[in-house]
Order: C-alpha cells, then structure tokens, then sequence
C-alpha cells in the first residue's frame, strides 16, 4: 500500500461536457436509480480511503435543501497544486472526467469506485457541489455549480483534524426525481460496512422534522455478514472465515453450512457486489468441492462405490460471502457484474483449498457434519435425475413432447415468439381465441402451481403444471437446463389483478428464479398488464390500468357511474379486449422482471415461501395491488 500519495499519480482525462450532454452513459439512468449512483459514487471514495486503513468513520447526512453530504474522517483529498493541470488536486478530482488515484494505478492499491467515473460525474450532474476537506493543520473550501468551479478553492480556518466533507444538490434538470431514499441508502450502507471491517457508517435523515437515523459497524466484517443471512435457518457447523493474499489479490471469505435446500452465496469484487459471480466464484467452488471430497475420500466417509460430489451437492444450504479486491477488476456479463480476471480463479482456489483443507482437519465433527450434508444432496440429485429420465421417456413414449394443453405458435424461431402462461382455462381459452398465432404461445395453468421454496428437484418434477411448463420453455431444468434451448424469447405471465393472481404469480416466480434463474438475469421474464378498468362513453372506450388513470378519464370525459366496469378477472375480457389491451405489442404494457439485486429476490421469496405463514398472508395483502413496480 503506497502511503506516500503523489500527485503525478492522478491521470487527466477530459472534461464534464459529455457527462452533462449524455448522463445516462455514466450513471446508468436518470431516474432514482441514477440518482442514488450519485451517491454510491461519493461514499466509494470515502471506503476506499477505510479499505487503505485511513478512514474509521462516514457519516451521511440528507439535508432539508434537497442536498446529501458524505463525511470522513480519511487523509483529506489533496490541496497542493496539480502538475497536469495546474490547479489544485481537489479542484482536479472534481472537474475533470476520470480524475482519481485509482484510475492512476499508483495512489490506491485497491478502489471500489469502479461503477465507476468518480466524483467528477457527481459534480457534473449536481445544480451544487461543496467540498471541505481537512488537512495539514487547515481547512479548506470549495464550491462548484453544474460542474463549474464557482467559488476557488480557499482556507476557511483552522483544523487539528483531517478529512473529507461532499455536499452535492442533484441537478432537477437533468433527475426525474431527486428524492433520496431512506430505506435505500441504509441497505447500502449495511452491505458497505460488512464489507469494510472496522468502519463505522452512519445515516441521518434531517428532512420532514423526524430525524430518521442509522448506525452500522461490524467488528466481524464479513463473518457477521453470514451470521445475519444465516438467522433463523439452522446451521450446520461453526462460520469458517478467512483471509489471505495472493498474487496482487486480497480474499477475504466466510461461510456456514444450513439446512436448507438453497444456498446463499454473494460474490464481491473490491466492494461491488457481482450477481453474475465470476473468477473468484469458480475459483472458491472448484476448491470447495474439491477439497469435500478428498476429505470425504481420505476420512473414509466416500466409499469407494460412492460418487463424488458435484459443484451442486457442495452448495446445498451453503451461505457463504466471497469477497476479493484486485488491482484492475474487469467488469463483464449482461449487467457488468461478472469478475472476469482469469488470475483471480487460481488465487482463491489456492487460498481457499488451503484453509478449509485446514479447517476440516482441525474439526472433525464440524467436517462429518459438512460431508454428510453434501451426500445426503448427492442422493437427492441422483433421485431428481431419475425422475427426470421417467419424464423425458414419458414424453418420448407419447410420441409429442409438448404438453397437450400448449397452443403453441406457429413460428418456430424463438427470438419471434411470445409464452404466455395464463392463470385458469377460461381466461386461457380468451387468450387462445385472441392472440397472434403467429407469435403467441398459450400455456393455460390450472390450479396452485406448487410451492417451490422447500421441494427438492426429483418432487418438483412429479407436479404435472411444472412438467408442462419445463417441456414448453424447452430448456430443461436443473443439470441439463440449456438457455440456448430456449423456445421463446419473452415468457409473460398472466395472471388475474386479484389475491388469488397475485399468489399464481408469485409462486411461478419463485419457480423461475429458483430453477431458471438465467431466464430472469437474461431479461427473459415479464408481467403481463391487464387493465383495471373500461369506461365508456358512446362509442368511446377506454381502459384505466390504475384508479388514478380512471379517476383522470372520468374527469376529463365525463364518464359517469354505470359506464365504468370493473375487470375481476381476465375471464371477463372478451378475447378481442384482451388482445387489445393486454397481449398486442403495439399498444400492451409488460413489466420485465429483473434480479436487481439477489439479496432481496432471496429474502422476499424466503418470507413468501418460507414455512412461516404469518409473515407471507400479509406480504401477499399488502403487494396484490402493485403488479407495476416489480423488483423481485
Ligand atoms: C488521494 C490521495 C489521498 C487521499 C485521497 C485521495 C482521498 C480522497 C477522498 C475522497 C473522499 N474522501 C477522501 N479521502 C481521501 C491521500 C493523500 C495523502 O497522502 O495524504
């Protein structure tokens, strides 16, 4: 770790124009999600300067006047005048595009501000920035708007301290919304102090009179990280962590066997979560399942008639938290959070098959523990891949493989067709009579498809709803399941705007990111839209997908009481009104169900499907109505 930073470290770039011009390049959007980029950006500085060890505490702080600040207590960001640019390093850091230690390679080993463009685009995008920073006796300030410095940077006093202070006012010009979210924020910064050992972050909330706030620090980092995932489930043996380094990379990882059939695992490159995983995922699995089963051999647990464990077997009921930092880390993948630097893959192998190697001779009873879990996975695997062959040969045997009861269309190349699975075989035969034929396939669901959550594969199979859904979407499932084999490139699920619907709904759901989770990070998922209302008037008809949209109809067109109907079901769509406002592309509303964030599809589903009902019967009543926002 370098301690002696040096200017001539910090790469010049560009300007803030283009970040003005086109913001969405940089920060992904421009709606709430954007706007909370900005302040991820921010706080990645601060933890930066936590991971090189010279910051304990962050505070952030919403302030009434639409602003946000993020405090530390680090080093301060530099003040002396810049080489390249001849103004100061802050004032560089602040004003010009890809300005900052990390993109320099010399003045941070490691940098989680990878999103990653630095405060530089926060400076462009906000109507205000101020910086304070404290240093070498002095504190200093400096102030921009919309990315222009507008106050130079001057000594405002004294300081026996040292640190950081960004205070920046979103751009209402440029954010559809500039309204932070509590709840948001806090779930970052949670996630942010497990992952930096020893800092304490902090949030306040000034606005609306009640001071809202929160206080995370974890002595534990990561380990306390599983412990929280892992609270209660029951565990399997103590949370083994550790850490080491290795060829210019630093892994640190914790984990705990459960009883549960899933496993929890949650990958992280220099502090960003990687949902698609990546070389330090591979890496730990190929030295996990290795090292089981040459214990497993050696302790004479696997009989030699015995199979060896797969990658599958070993991740059942396992919580477990890999976290890496690396010097350059490649972003890759559909969302650009898949770890792709192959020298990462060997250096977490190693580190991790030596130190559970380890583990597992200094605790036997923890290890018996452990093997007897993954076999007791490898003989459901073998039963579920039996069950599967019945119903592979079953199909065969009938002479047609696609289930009876899928209208299918006639097109055949999938990046043209459209599943719809349609809860009931009245709204399905609607949907039947209405669709496109061309490129509409109609899967009609009868009854409750079963609960997902705690079956294992080989039962899962045995349920005739599912097996007609696997044998339409044609990629299989489990082992063999092939996204290639894919039959149709958008799968919508229909379902009735009611209690009843919004269960069918979510149980599929469940199905899908448990069995076909490719399917959901490949964007293949949607939610079909049917309206709420139709109101008419005369020969006019509209349909309200909202009460608020119908409240708008009924004053602007006077449409009065009887002419406004109610849809309970789609059942009580015609199928032209179906076709019309539902299933036609040129005039629908899909929402695409996206895994934003694996963490919380996990908990949800948990809560949903879990065996404890309280907590479930009142999720269900209190999301039955917003099918729109869906961020499973
Ligand atoms: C570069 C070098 C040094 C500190 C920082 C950047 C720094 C940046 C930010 C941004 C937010 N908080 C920060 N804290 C520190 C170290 C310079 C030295 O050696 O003193």
């Amino acid at each position: 770790m370098s301690n002696e930073y040096k200017a001539e470290h910090i790469q010049v770039l560009e300007g803030l124009d283009p970040v003005r011009k086109r913001p969405g390049m940089y920060i992904g959007s421009t709606d709430e999600r954007g706007l909370h980029h900005l302040i991820w950006e921010v706080l990645d500085n601060s933890i930066d300067e936590a991971m090189a060890g010279h910051c304990q505490n962050i505070v952030l702080r919403i302030h009434t006047d639409g602003s946000l600040s993020v405090s530390d207590d680090g080093r301060g960001i530099p003040v002396e005048k810049h080489k390249q640019t001849g103004i100061s390093t802050v004032e560089t850091v602040l004003t010009i595009l890809h300005a900052g230690g990390k993109f320099g390679g010399g003045g941070y080993k490691v940098s989680g501000g990878l999103h990653g463009v630095g405060v530089s685009v926060v400076n462009a995008l906000s109507s205000r920035t101020e910086v304070t920073v404290e240093r070498e006796g002095k504190k200093h300030f400096v102030a921009f708007e919309a990315g222009e410095p507008k106050e130079p940077l001057k000594s405002i006093g004294d300081s026996s301290k040292t640190g950081t202070t960004v205070q920046f006012w979103p751009d209402g010009k440029i954010f559809e919304t500039t309204d932070f979210q509590f709840e948001t924020i806090k779930k970052r910064i949670r996630q942010q102090a497990y992952l930096t050992k020893g800092v304490t972050i902090t949030l306040f909330d000034e606005r609306e009179g009640k001071e809202n706030a929160c206080q995370f620090y974890f002595e534990g980092g990561i380990a306390s990280f599983v412990q929280h995932i892992n609270e209660g489930r029951e565990s399997i043996g103590s949370i083994i962590t550790f850490e080491d380094e290795k060829e210019d990379t630093a892994v640190e990882i914790s984990l705990q066997y459960t009883q549960e059939f899933r496993e929890s695992i949650f990958t992280f490159a220099n502090n960003i979560q990687t949902i698609e995983g990546g070389t330090h995922l591979t890496g730990f699995m190929t030295a996990l399942t290795r090292t089981l089963n040459k214990y497993g051999r050696d302790s004479g647990f696997l009989k030699e008639k015995d199979q060896n464990f797969t990658n599958e077997d070993v991740k059942e009921g396992l919580t477990a938290i890999i976290s890496v930092k690396v010097h350059e880390p490649q972003f890759e993948g559909q969302t650009k959070s898949k770890l792709g630097n192959s020298h990462v893959r060997g250096a977490v192998d190693k580190i991790a098959s030596d130190k559970l190697r380890e583990f597992l001779a200094e605790n036997p009873n923890d290890a018996k523990a452990i093997v007897s879990k993954c076999a007791l996975a490898t003989r459901a695997r073998l039963a579920a891949r039996a069950a599967r062959d019945t119903v592979i040969r079953k199909g065969a045997l009938d002479g047609m493989n696609l289930p009876g009861k899928l209208a299918d269309c006639s097109s055949k190349d999938p990046n043209k067709s459209e599943l719809f699975i349609v809860e009931g075989d009245s709204a399905g035969g609607s949907a039947k009579q209405g669709r496109d034929r061309y490129t509409q396939a109609i899967l009609p669901l009868r009854g409750k498809v079963l609960n997902t959550e705690e079956a294992r594969l080989d039962k899962i199979l045995s349920n005739n709803e599912i097996k007609s859904l696997v044998v339409a979407l044609g990629t299989a499932i489990g082992e063999t399941f092939e996204i290639e084999k894919l039959r149709y490139q958008k799968v919508v699920i229909m379902t009735d705007a009611d209690v009843d619907g919004a269960h069918i709904r979510t149980l599929l759901l469940t199905l899908l990111y448990r069995h076909f989770k490719a399917l959901v990070l490949n964007g293949n998922i949607y939610i079909a839209q049917p309206p709420l209302y139709k109101l008419q008037k005369g020969k006019q008809v509209w349909y309200a997908m909202t009460d608020n949209e119908k409240e708008k109809i009924q004053k602007e067109y006077d449409v009065k009481g009887d002419n406004i109907q109610r849809y309970k079901g789609l059942g009580e769509m015609n199928p032209e009104q179906l076709w019309e406002t539902t299933m036609d592309p040129n005039t629908r509303t899909l929402a695409r169900v996206t895994v934003e964030d694996a963490e919380k599809a996990d908990h949800i589903f948990k809560v949903l499907m879990g065996s404890d009902v309280p907590p479930r019967k009142k999720f269900i009543q209190t999301h039955a109505a917003d099918v729109k926002d869906l961020d499973i």
